[in-house]
């Protein structure tokens, strides 16, 4: 094999789910007949009307259709909780780790079976039935699940807004999928610090005027002192008293969404990707099974936020339909010390350990003695997700963390996609530091040029999927014409994934990072034209471009060229105004981390932004900036490289 590569341990084999002649054999049956392996895969999740179609897709631009198992009929909370009551009632279904190490709890199955009955029934109360849309706006603790399940039960659609986003941002999300009730609670708590989710909501339902929001529903975190609305607001504790922990699981169809999830994309606001019942959960748990190798009795522990996608499918969806042993931190790596993650795996003998290559970077600044003062003799996988992986944090997350003894599952996957589609798999695949390897079952990798010519063997290239996998993203919400243009134009017949890769002689995957406008800040995407449109909304602002630069913790930084209105000084107080502007704005994580007055910003002869000039600029590699021939005025980009922001 070619490069640096750790191959399979023998420990990793042993009483794995797959070596890799099984998964060669597996992979070729799932893409050779997709029928045929999916329709076998779909009965790992009980149907209250069992399938008898499996795939009915279509990438055919202007007839884009994605179905799958589609006359069946199931219920996501059923198969989350209730078919495991015989089996596993009284074991853990949930690990919740508070913000504050002295705080934890353990949630069993038939907990959690009665939780999710009474926050339904609340909201059932509330007028929510199959197909209303419910905002959530919660911290990580268990009523976030909770009110995920709930919803489920109902066959209601949870919309989700990271508790991190501004009220701004809350506001356009719940007005962008008319959300009648939302779910949040008073205050967050992370790192020993408040976040004012409650205030925040009540900001936004300001924004948003009074005829849309009829129910806000606050669970006490804090017990902090929070503004109620007669008649709108109720506590959760006060309401769940009021109602039974019985409440049936609605059938609903395989094609019935289950979530919309904002995400950020090149153009425009962020788009509400919709994922829907069947095909996603089946997804969503053979990945977690097969990716981490996930056994009976693990602790399974991912760091995300429910906010994010892989919140979604990786902490609840995935390990709850497999009966697993799923762990929920409030908390941040940091607090009370660098050592808490390690610490945290020791309290809970975590066996499975998921995070993204942003934590692992920051933490391996403090060097290892946090991390070797801790066992972690527990952990068999360890996982990485988000963003490319750099073979330096790769290297230490090995050795430092795993002692050199557990498998890295580097997972590339996408809001879009619901769940992993290129990773290792720990007992089949030998290991290439900062490679995410090769593809799940029935996911079918493409790589074309920018014309769209398809590539062989060892190439680079943009990644398209060639078909359809259960867990893809059916449509924005709303709009179907705008998931056709973003995914299915650029590439006709393929889905485009907005990223670049390399494929290398064994036909290993190597993520570039995106190529479009969405730029990756500690894992979270962000898209430049919302970073952009924020800033133009200054009063003092007349026109801003932003790209990312790469940055040694969060991958990606955050850098503003800004053109202010004639008569305005830039100074490093207007520069700690705009950082305040955007982070009030839209949230924390759009900050900009430099920015830069420019009087020009370099524009081809019809007046279009030459972003990759700008690109360069950030990068400090302005000797190689390409073809400058058709730049309108070339004195302008002397004065960017004059006055660039990111020296070393
Ligand atoms: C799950 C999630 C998706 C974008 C994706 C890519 C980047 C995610 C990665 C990775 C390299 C990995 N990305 N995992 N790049 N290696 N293992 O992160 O979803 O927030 O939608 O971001 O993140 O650029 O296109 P999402």
């Amino acid at each position: 094999m070619e490069g640096k590569v750790v191959e399979v341990q023998a420990a990793w084999r042993e009483g794995a789910h797959v070596d890799d002649a099984q998964y060669r054999a597996l992979y070729e049956a799932s893409v050779s007949d997709p029928d045929a392996f999916w329709g076998e895969h779909g009965k790992r999740i009980d149907w209250m009307t069992p399938f008898t179609k499996v795939k009915n897709t279509s990438f055919e631009p202007g007839r884009v259709s994605i179905k799958w198992f589609e006359d069946g009929k199931t219920n996501v909370a059923y198969n989350c909780i209730d078919r495991h009551l015989e089996t596993r009632g009284d074991q853990t279904a949930i690990i919740w780790e508070g913000d504050n190490p002295d705080e934890s709890k353990h949630i069993t199955y038939r907990e959690l079976h009665a939780q999710v009955c009474r926050m339904a029934n609340v909201l059932r109360n509330r007028g929510v039935s199959k197909g209303d849309r419910v905002t959530l706006y919660m911290p990580m603790i268990p009523e976030a699940a909770y009110a995920m399940l709930a919803c489920a039960r109902l066959g209601a659609i949870h919309a989700i807004v990271f508790g991190g986003f501004s009220p701004d941002s809350l506001a356009s999300r719940i007005q962008g999928c008319t959300s009648k009730v939302v779910i949040t609670a008073d205050e967050g708590l992370r790192g020993g610090r408040k976040v004012p989710l409650k205030a925040n909501v009540d900001a936004a339902i300001k924004r948003i005027g009074t005829d849309l929001v009829e129910h806000v529903i606050v669970v006490r975190r804090t017990g902090g002192s929070v503004e109620m609305e007669p008649g709108r607001d109720v506590y959760y504790d006060e309401a769940a008293e009021q109602v039974t922990d019985h409440c049936p699981a609605e059938p609903v169809e395989a094609e019935h969404p289950l979530f919309i999830l904002y995400t950020s994309g090149s153009t425009g606001q962020p788009k509400g990707v919709v994922h829907t019942t069947g095909g996603y959960l089946v997804y969503a748990a053979m990945t977690h099974q097969y990716v981490f190798d996930y056994r009976e009795g693990d602790v399974y522990w991912c760091t995300a936020d429910v906010g994010w996608v892989t919140g979604h499918s990786y902490i609840v969806y995935g390990p709850l339909a497999n009966g697993a042993i799923t762990l929920m931190f409030e908390g941040i790596p940091t607090y009370p010390s660098t050592s808490r993650f390690w610490e945290v795996v020791d309290k809970h003998k975590v066996n499975i350990f998921y995070t993204a290559p942003t934590a692992i970077r920051s933490l391996m600044g403090g060097g290892e003695g946090p991390v070797k003062k801790t066992s972690r003799a527990s952990l068999r996988v360890l996982g990485s997700v988000g963003e490319p992986i750099n073979p330096e944090a790769w290297e230490w997350y090995y050795n430092v963390v795993g002692d050199k003894r557990c498998p890295i599952v580097d997972t590339w996957w996408q809001t879009e996609t619901g769940g992993i589609l290129i990773s290792p798999l720990p007992g089949a695949t030998a290991l290439k530091p900062g490679s995410a390897t090769r593809p799940f079952f029935g996911v079918k990798p493409e790589m074309v040029d920018a014309e769209g010519k398809v590539l062989q063997g060892p190439c680079e290239g943009n990644l398209c999927i060639a078909d359809s996998w259960p867990g893809q993203m059916r449509t924005v919400y709303g709009d179907h014409e705008r998931f056709e243009q973003t995914y299915f134009s650029t590439y006709p017949g393929k889905y485009f994934t907005g990223d670049g890769a390399r494929r290398d002689a064994d036909g290993y995957y190597w993520i570039t990072g995106r190529v479009d406008d969405v730029i990756n800040v500690s894992g979270h995407r962000m898209g430049t034209a919302e970073v952009e449109s924020s800033l133009v909304a200054h009063p003092k602002v007349a026109e801003a471009a932003v790209v990312g630069y790469p940055h040694a913790v969060k991958g990606q930084g955050i850098y503003a060229y800004v053109t202010l209105n004639d008569g305005e000084e830039g100074d490093d107080a207007l520069r700690k105004e705009l950082v305040v502007w955007v982070r009030k704005d839209i949230g924390p994580i759009a900050s900009p981390d430099l920015i830069q007055f420019a009087p020009g910003l370099p524009k081809t002869r019809s007046g279009k932004i030459m972003r990759r000039i700008l690109r360069k600029i950030a990068e400090d590699d302005f000797g190689a900036l390409g073809d400058t021939s058709t730049l309108a005025e070339p004195a302008v980009v002397e004065d960017l490289i004059e006055n660039r922001q990111n020296r070393p």
